[in-house]
């Protein structure tokens, strides 16, 4: 049983491509050319793509105060923050949830970014640590940059809730810290894309100018394909031409220009909204799945005998599940049931079928007795 790779599974365990993806396949085959898209990108994919993220009625979208470009998926888009970062706020430090999806580190380490921790769950109650979180925000450098799970925290499946989100925003507008959101996952915690755009949103609300990077490898199902986007939002229409400069400057020695076929799809989709009905419709089926592995994983675990509370399997939120396993219990699963997770107890909760989560929870009790 594989749950480790963070990637969506039907319920027979096997990849899957939405049909709203083959219907905008078949409408752009042969009709795209093949020639270099621009540094920036495809200009009707990224108008789309913020839209998405910061609502059909932002203002700052129709007034052009987005800087924003086509990325090399969620990875290249947290890249291209910390390089800019690097460049324009060289003394600033990054702020990074622990714990968090590992690679994050790297990111912000390669680029050359000073890295600090602040505090975001809490082993005990397998929950948020929000006080915790709060006092860090309270205690770092003003101008430093926080990074911040827009939903459906990886790994832990733990988000604020929205009164939480409410008071992080006006303490870190106080500190004058500035939000960035990672937003691997927008529709995969709560099915709904919109609700999903919560964080971002009162963010904005309450003033902030946040940065964003977006990826759809998860919620169309477009992994392989490398399509993303990173955006900052500015005080101007001409403060954001600025700053796309900046951004296309970074851009442009390391890739030269991203690629066209995932940026065709995902306009396809969002531009046409029969279609992008159906995808909505499509993520919402994919987040359901997860939602019902997750109640029947743990009525299983409370049914084979386990004496551990197993609330925090449905607690949790997207496509994780952060078990509290130790290292040695995950070994024993590998070891003695030939089932797979990362080391830190983390269970892919896309990777579970409804004919696989009764062995999964017999050798979860077995190993954590
Ligand atoms: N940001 C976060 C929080 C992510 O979780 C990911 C994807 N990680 O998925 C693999 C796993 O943890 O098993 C990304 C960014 C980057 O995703 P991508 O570059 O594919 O868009």
């Amino acid at each position: 049983m594989n749950l480790g790779v963070g990637a969506y599974r039907d319920d027979n365990a096997k990849p899957v491509v939405l049909d709203c993806v083959r219907e905008a396949e078949s409408r752009i085959a042969g009709k795209s050319v093949m020639e270099y898209l621009p540094t920036n990108g495809n200009a009707g994919f990224i108008k789309h793509s913020i839209l998405l993220a910061y609502g059909d009625d932002s203002v700052a979208v129709a007034d052009g105060s987005i800087a924003a470009i086509q990325t090399l998926s969620g990875t290249g888009a947290c890249r291209l923050m910390a390089d800019f970062m690097h460049r324009f706020a060289p003394t600033a430090k990054v702020y990074i949830p622990v714990p968090t999806w590992s690679n994050h580190h790297q990111i912000w380490q390669d680029a050359g970014c000073e890295e600090r921790l602040f505090r975001y769950y809490k082993a005990e109650t397998r929950g948020l640590d929000f006080d915790g979180m709060l006092e860090d925000m309270e205690n770092a450098e003003e101008g430093s940059f926080f990074l911040l799970h827009a939903c459906a925290h990886n790994p832990t499946g733990v988000d604020p809730s929205v009164e939480q989100w409410r008071q992080m925003s006006q303490v870190m507008k106080r500190k004058q810290l500035f939000p960035f959101f990672d937003m691997a996952y927008q529709g995969f915690a709560s099915g709904d894309c919109e609700r999903d755009a919560a964080a971002i949103r009162i963010f904005v609300e309450d003033g902030h100018k946040v940065g964003c990077s977006q990826s759809f490898a998860k919620n169309m199902g477009l992994y392989g394909q490398r399509i993303g986007c990173f955006s900052i939002m500015c005080a101007s229409p001409e403060e954001a031409q600025r700053v796309e400069s900046q951004m296309k400057l970074i851009a442009r020695p390391m890739y030269s220009n991203p690629p066209l076929h995932g940026a065709a799809i995902v306009s396809a989709i969002l531009g046409d909204p029969v279609l992008k009905k159906q995808w909505f419709g499509e993520v919402k089926t994919m987040a359901d799945r997860i939602i019902d592995m997750r109640a029947q994983l743990r009525l299983a675990l409370e049914k084979s005998g386990s004496v551990l509370k197993w609330n925090h399997v449905t607690e949790q939120i997207g496509m994780f599940c952060f078990s509290g396993m130790t290292g040695e219990q995950v070994d024993a699963l590998r070891v003695d049931h030939h089932i797979y997770m990362t080391r830190n107890g983390r269970i892919s909760m896309a990777g579970v079928t409804s004919s696989t989560v009764g062995r999964l929870a017999s050798a979860m009790h077995e190993v954590t007795k």
